[in-house]
């Protein structure tokens, strides 16, 4: 058992306090179908509340911090110092539709990371209607609660369960999504889209998830979830299979035994 450092109890008590409200209005979100404004405006106040909070506990303890957060955007602080990247709902098309698979992520970057270039060395998607807690440290492995995590070990493709975000509404690239899925679905044990990227990254991190595909996401989406993969001994790069998934806006998630061959059918089928 490995206690947080601060900062990760501080990031973790964070949404913690946020995730309360977020279950009551979850909750009521399923009783407003027929009210004026429509559920849509009341899940949007329930995000930028969620946000509030947020904003609010991780300033207290780091007050010099900057924070980049959805729904506000850059928060100014010292460039010198750590920033937070905070998502206070990851999955709010499952919120709005009273689906119950929605997180709340936060990360810490570095602006000097160990190569001297910014990079992400805590991470923590909380699931308020589970109470789980996946945390990252660089360099101390990921964790559920007190327990460590562990990528699968699966390595056969054909016992593969692989997580996705599909293109929805004039976001992403639906030509280049179906051809990745064209290549990956005949192979593998099954395909799931759960709506949290989050969630996603954190999932392949727990062995719950083999392997994962997505593109065109915000640093919010991922930020702690990619480092939850790596520290559970797992791998993140690009379609090509580089380190630059950030950069690249292209991410490519899987256990240690599958990550070269899923990449494999991935570069075929962009070819
Ligand atoms: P969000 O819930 O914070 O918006 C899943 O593919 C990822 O895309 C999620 O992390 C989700 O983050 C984001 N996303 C944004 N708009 C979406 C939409 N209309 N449908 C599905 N995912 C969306
Ligand atoms: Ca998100």
């Amino acid at each position: 058992m490995v206690a947080h450092s601060g900062l990760l109890t501080v990031m973790d008590r964070a949404a913690r306090k946020a995730a309360p409200r977020l279950r009551r209005d979850f909750n009521e979100v399923q009783h407003l179908q027929v009210s004026r404004k429509g559920p849509a405006d009341f899940v949007s106040m329930a995000d930028k509340r969620a946000e509030q909070t947020l904003i609010e506990e991780l300033r207290k303890a780091r007050p010099d911090w900057r924070i980049l957060a959805e729904e506000g955007g850059e928060l100014p602080g010292d460039p010198d110092k750590p920033r937070f990247i905070v998502d206070p709902l990851d999955g709010t098309t499952n919120f709005l539709h009273g689906i119950p698979h929605f997180s709340i992520a936060i990360a810490v970057e570095d602006p000097n990371g160990s190569q001297g270039k910014p990079e992400i060395t805590h991470g923590l998607v909380y699931q308020p209607l589970t109470d789980e807690s996946f945390w990252a440290e660089k360099g101390r492995g990921a964790w559920l609660q007190d327990q460590r995590l562990r990528v699968s070990s699966r390595r056969d493709l054909s016992e593969a369960l692989i997580a996705t975000g599909i293109p929805f509404m004039g976001h992403g690239n639906f030509a280049e999504w179906s051809r990745i899925f064209g290549a990956v679905a005949p192979e593998v044990a099954g395909i799931r889209r759960l709506g949290s990227a989050a969630l996603d990254l954190a999932w392949v991190a727990a062995g719950r998830f083999d392997g994962y595909w997505e593109s065109d996401l915000k640093p919010w989406d991922v930020a702690a979830g990619m480092l939850l993969v790596k520290e559970a001994g797992g791998f993140v790069t690009d379609y090509r299979g580089q380190d630059m998934a950030m950069q690249r806006n292209q991410f490519l998630a899987a256990n240690d035994g599958l990550h070269s061959k899923l990449h494999k059918l991935v570069a075929n089928a962009l070819r």
